[in-house]
């Protein structure tokens, strides 16, 4: 048994604003999928942000559509489960994957956890914000559950681990995934992670291209983008990486000033043999330099040659401010909020609600945050009573499980945390150069069950008895969709 494993394909982001880069993300696509085909694998599965935003261009979906119609000309299944950047949460709006469903997609979901193949269990969730971490736990240790049930088992899941995270705001330690998976099927992360887990796997396979400058790293360098192939018919899953060119170079260096005219001209060099315009994201730092004056030999020099110049610059005066800065410990504004609130009201909860604050009233987006504070509060402090009154008012009629199963939301940056705006004073020129300006849009999806399945209290009864029945029943509920959610999430 063996299957193909990708994430992260980030279709629909335009780069910089710039049409070739959208482009070069479907490309890539089209050709990680021309090589699972190529390699004949069982099955597919993608760990999330399989859409830059959760209203994908008309481009973007149809270069998923291809995708999904040539893998189901190879009669190869792919599953999937949404990422932070590619699900809705408002009323009556459904994520852009039910699009496919009706023409192969098979989406993991609450309404539709987990799916069999074989001997295989296919299981997952979608993306889950920082505050609604003790669902997200609850989630997994019923999912292994299930896993224990089976003879071979895969999580899908799309979250930061501590562990492989630069700021303390992921969302999990790797400990607080089960350990009874054969393989954990990660998204989320951009660099490629392989880890001996459990009796298992853990796999990040990355994104599949450069999404943010410093994705041009030392890790991107080592493993390649693209996808793993993994055998199941050991007693460890054998991981093959499998790695996709991309079309064109993407530099991105921090320059001493001191040495920066030498290498300048080099990559004027390098750059003349590229078939394609490569892209470049340079910072000059240390010395004492004019940026605008910089800024114009750079232009002259290799200008014409790139598709974008990102330069920034930081002279010896701005990297002191920097260091001081850093003493400070004023460095990313999520960690700052997010240890201030813990240390406050002496709750990891709380930090982990005033990142999901953060993030949503940064950018006006008070009903999202509304939402995030409604959750935690009813989860920490009513009592069982009032709970149970409140319950009994939902609509969806849904009882106290609701945590449980409904309440799969959120949002929150991209795990790199590329986007942190660091009180970094870097001195940008040039129209491209606003630091931190990515409005990556972040979302998720809550769903209001409402079919008798997902009514029981009790998710282990309903998770077991759909397992019975897998092969007699398709549980999949398309109407559900009709009571979904959608919050729309702009990342700061
Ligand atoms: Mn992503």
């Amino acid at each position: 048994m063996r299957f193909a494993h990708l994430s992260d394909s980030h279709l629909g982001h335009r780069q910089y604003g710039l049409l070739e880069r959208e482009n070069d993300f479907y490309d890539v696509f089209a050709r990680n999928i021309d090589k699972i085909i190529e390699k004949d694998v069982d099955f597919v599965i993608h760990s999330g942000d399989l859409f830059d935003n959760n209203r994908p261009s008309t481009e973007a979906l149809v270069a998923f559509q291809k995708a999904l119609l040539r893998l189901n000309e190879a009669k190869i299944p792919i599953y999937a489960i949404a990422g932070n950047h590619d699900t809705i949460l408002r009323k009556g709006a459904m994520p852009p994957q039910v699009l496919f469903r009706d023409i192969g997609l098979k989406l993991i979901s609450p309404d539709r956890p987990y799916y069999q193949e074989g001997a295989v269990l296919i299981c997952g969730l979608p993306y889950v914000a920082n505050s609604q971490k003790s669902v997200l736990i609850d989630r997994y240790n019923q999912l292994s559950r299930l896993a224990e049930k089976s003879i071979k088992s895969i999580l899908v899941s799309h979250q930061g681990i501590q562990k492989y995270m630069p700021d303390e705001t992921a969302e999990i330690e790797l400990s607080d995934l089960p350990k009874n998976f054969d393989y954990y099927a990660m998204g989320h992360i951009h660099n490629y992670i392989e880890e001996d887990y459990g009796k298992g796997k853990l796999v990040y396979p990355g994104s599949m291209e450069i999404w943010r400058a410093n994705e041009s790293n030392d890790n991107y360098r080592q493993f390649g983008k693209g996808f793993c192939v993994v055998d199941l018919s050991y007693d460890t899953p054998q991981v093959e990486r499998v790695t996709i060119d991309l079309p064109r170079e993407f530099y991105s260096e921090i320059i001493d000033y001191d040495k920066f005219h030498e290498r300048l001209y080099r990559i004027k060099e390098e750059i003349r043999e590229l078939d394609n315009k490569p892209m470049l994201d340079l910072t000059v730092v240390g010395g004492d330099f004019d940026s605008s004056k910089l800024y114009e030999l750079i232009q002259e020099t290799i200008g014409d040659d790139v598709l974008n110049l990102r330069p920034s610059f930081k002279p010896e005066k701005i990297l002191k401010q920097e260091i001081e800065l850093g003493k400070n410990k004023i460095l990313d504004p999520r960690s700052l909020v997010y240890n201030q609130a813990k240390e406050e009201y002496g709750k990891d909860e709380v930090g982990r609600l005033s990142i999901d604050l953060l993030d949503n009233l940064s950018v006006n987006k008070i009903e999202e945050a509304k939402h995030f504070s409604d959750v935690f509060y009813k989860e920490n402090y009513y009592d069982d009573e009032a709970k149970d009154d409140l319950d009994s008012t939902n609509e969806s009629g849904s009882s106290s499980d609701s945590i449980g199963l409904d309440n799969v939301s959120g949002s929150s940056s991209d795990s790199i945390g590329l986007d942190n705006v660091s009180g970094s004073s870097s001195d940008s020129i040039g129209l491209d150069n606003v630091s931190g300006s990515s409005s990556a849009d972040n979302s998720d999806l809550i769903h209001n069950d409402d079919n008798e399945e997902n009514n029981s209290n009790n998710l282990d009864e309903y998770l077991n008895r759909n397992l019975e029945d897998s092969s007699k029943k398709d549980v999949e509920k398309g109407s559900n969709m009709k009571k979904t959610k959608e919050i729309s999430l702009d990342n700061f």
